[in-house]
């Protein structure tokens, strides 16, 4: 049985092991003590039902791989742009830095998933941590606050599922269901509801003033600014009354708290200030640095390592690239065209490009737009790490079988380098051990550098001893009126606007595989019947679907899950204010009835 792990972009990074003869049986392993028996269906089905781009098509031609990498060659010598996806999540993906670092490749930085989220972490903490599942494990109260644990963190499950569970989100999801208690407040307000019950923790002395002293000891200038906020008006604009905030602060009185916080609270410009406005709550409360308490996001996975393909060059924002610049571009592991948000802005820049050249596994709706095609190997077709950003675990990813599909983004990298008449970057297993020997190893399994079984416990910074920085700024121009605004100018007149929701759903990943069927969830308080075909419009592009109404949403909210063919033509071309992350939250839509 050979050993390897999954590369899809997920919190749970399970363990598998594969018999070579067997290739389409995948087994859950044992590399991580969480994957616990369970692979889920985009491994057992999806990964093996999908079909593969198999040939390299050069300008339409079907070509050999020779020919194909020829013709990537000639394109790169000029300065091009390398645009990474994260289709797979294995470290090796990141070799194509030194193939743009060693000729004039420029590369993109910023995220389209949790970029916002991570900038506000650090802007308090210095380093963004994992709060490890043993310490979620031993907590009493667990506050899911956007993250929709049963469908994107399921493996986390056997550990939360007999504790006090409060929701934070705006959909009554399955775990709101679940839930002693679900706020379902208004999308992007968090960082207001956050604020204001700071502000209660210390309207009642409830904060920990002897970790404070220690730790965080500016707090009382926070509450300060805590102050500048009016409780009243908070409160009407994100929907709660004061005994919903009474409930949830009684709930977490005296008790070791988890906030398990996901990438949906942070989809928005201000993302940044909702992650420190949530880890100053928690500060507040002293849940840094104790048993059976903290907060929990996605980490940074590379703390703690040396990085061989951290590479100085010029760099485009990801969420808002300008590809028609660049004569020729790459892209790796992705679907822009589909993921991006403003597909409209996207597709037309792509179209630009000269040579569009895509490395991938699936066809798609870039591949489409592509006039030189290189077939990627997948996971199990070649050797690789595998970082988590939801445990501690690293694990190898072995090759499992030789395929004659495809090239690996190694190989890719030397075979162009060759042809450059450059030199060649360091062996395979050099980069992979390179990763490997800097864990800590224990009972066959390797421990990331940086894992602190209770973070923070030494206070707040790379090396610990410093103290946690709370927010003292806050500017937000998305309001209501101006939204409205800009719709008049667009001469969009419905009159109603619904704030438009796109998280993850259950059975498809991202934008790859199976997509979800092309539906709007909408509030019943639309009287629009199930069925109906809808316009969907937003000031930045339309999309036409089926509706189906559910009980699931508040009044002023619609859904329509990620991964929905053209789901982002309605959403935004704008990074946030720090952490230059997409911001597909930032957004009001109309929904028209059209039979
Ligand atoms: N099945 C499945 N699993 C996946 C993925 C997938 O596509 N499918 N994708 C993977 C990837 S790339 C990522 S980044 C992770 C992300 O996983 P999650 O962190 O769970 O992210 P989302 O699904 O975007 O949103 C989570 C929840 O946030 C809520 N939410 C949206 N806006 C707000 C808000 O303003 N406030 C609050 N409080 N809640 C809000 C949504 O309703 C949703 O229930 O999942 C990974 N796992
Ligand atoms: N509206 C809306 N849009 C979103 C989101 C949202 O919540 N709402 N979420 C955003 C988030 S969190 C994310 S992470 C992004 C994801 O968006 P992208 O990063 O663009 O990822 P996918 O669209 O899933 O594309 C994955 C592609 O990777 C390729 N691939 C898979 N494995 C390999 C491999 O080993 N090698 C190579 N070379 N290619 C491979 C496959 O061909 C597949 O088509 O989407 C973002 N888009
Ligand atoms: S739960 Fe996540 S990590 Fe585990 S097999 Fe499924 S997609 Fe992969
Ligand atoms: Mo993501």
């Amino acid at each position: 049985m050979i050993q390897t792990a999954c590369p899809l972009d997920c919190f749970d990074a399970c363990s598998i092991v594969c018999d070579p003869s067997r290739p389409k049986k995948l087994v859950a392993g044992n590399a991580n003590p969480y994957t616990n028996g369970v692979l889920c269906a985009h491994l057992n089905k999806h990964i093996h039902e999908t079909k593969r781009v198999e040939k390299p098509v050069v300008n339409g031609k079907e070509v050999s791989m020779e020919e194909a990498l020829d013709a990537v060659a000639k394109a790169l010598q000029k300065e091009w742009l390398l645009w990474r996806g994260s289709g797979n999540l294995g470290i090796m993906q990141l070799v194509t830095n030194l193939l743009a670092s060693k000729t004039a490749g420029v590369l993109t930085h910023g995220t389209l998933c949790d970029g916002a989220g991570n900038a506000g972490i650090e802007a308090g903490r210095g380093v963004n941590r994992l709060l490890p599942i043993e310490q979620i494990a031993k907590s009493e109260v667990v506050v899911v606050w956007g993250r929709n644990v049963t469908v994107t963190n399921a493996h986390l499950m056997p550990y939360i599922q007999d504790k006090e569970i409060i929701v934070i989100d705006p959909v009554k999801t399955k775990i709101a269901k679940m839930a002693n208690l679900h706020l379902q407040v208004k999308p992007r307000s968090d960082f207001y509801l956050a604020t204001i019950l700071a502000r209660f923790i210390i309207m009642e002395n409830a904060e920990d003033r002897e970790w404070l002293e220690e730790f965080a000891s500016e707090y009382e200038e926070y509450y300060e600014f805590t102050r500048t906020f009016r409780i009243k008006a908070i409160l009407e604009h994100i929907g709660l009354s004061l005994s919903d905030i009474g409930d949830f602060l009684l709930m977490l009185q005296n008790k070791r708290v988890v906030f398990l916080v996901g990438a949906g609270v942070q989809r928005y410009e201000i993302g940044d200030s909702t992650l420190r406005a949530i880890d100053a709550l928690a500060a507040l409360m002293g849940l840094f640095g104790k048993e059976g308490c903290g907060v929990s996001y996605l980490s940074n996975s590379k703390l703690g390592f040396n990085n061989p393909f951290e590479v100085k060059t010029k760099t485009e924002p990801i969420a808002t690239t300008p590809f028609s610049k660049y004569k020729t571009v790459i892209v790796q592991g992705g679907n822009p065209a589909e993921s991006m948000p403003c597909s409209s802005r996207v597709i037309n820049e792509l179209k630009q490009v000269e040579n569009l050249i895509y490395f991938g596994l699936y066809e798609n709706e870039t591949s489409k737009l592509a006039n030189i095609i290189i077939p990627a190997k997948n996971f199990l077709e070649k050797d690789d790490v595998r970082l988590s950003y939801g445990h501690q675990y690293v694990q190898k990813m072995n090759k499992v079988y030789d395929s004659d599909i495809g090239i690996s983004e190694y190989d890719f990298t030397q075979e162009i380098l060759k042809r450059l008449n450059l030199e060649p970057i360091e062996s395979e297993n050099y980069y992979i051990d390179f990763w490997l020997n800097q864990t800590i190893k224990t009972e066959n399994r390797y421990i990331s550098p940086n894992f602190n079984e209770i973070p923070y416990k030494e206070g707040f910074g790379e090396k610990g001893g410093e103290e946690f920085e709370f927010i003292d700024d806050f500017y937000d121009d998305f309001e209501d009126i101006k939204a409205l605004r800009r719709f008049r100018k667009n001469r969009i007149t419905q009159s109603e606007e619904f704030w438009l929701l796109t998280p993850k759903s259950n059975k498809t990943l991202n934008f790859q595989f199976e997509r979800p069927k092309p539906a709007v969830y909408i509030p019943p308080n639309l009287n629009i019947e199930s069925g109906s075909r809808v316009l969907v419009k937003s000031i930045w592009g339309s999309l036409e679907l089926t509706a189906e109404v559910t009980d699931k949403l508040r009044n002023d909210t619609v859904l329509i899950y990620c991964g929905v063919k053209g789901v982002n033509n309605l959403t935004p071309p704008v990074s946030s204010q720090e952490g230059d992350m997409a911001c597909y939250g930032d957004v009001k839509v109309t929904i028209e009835k059209l039979d």
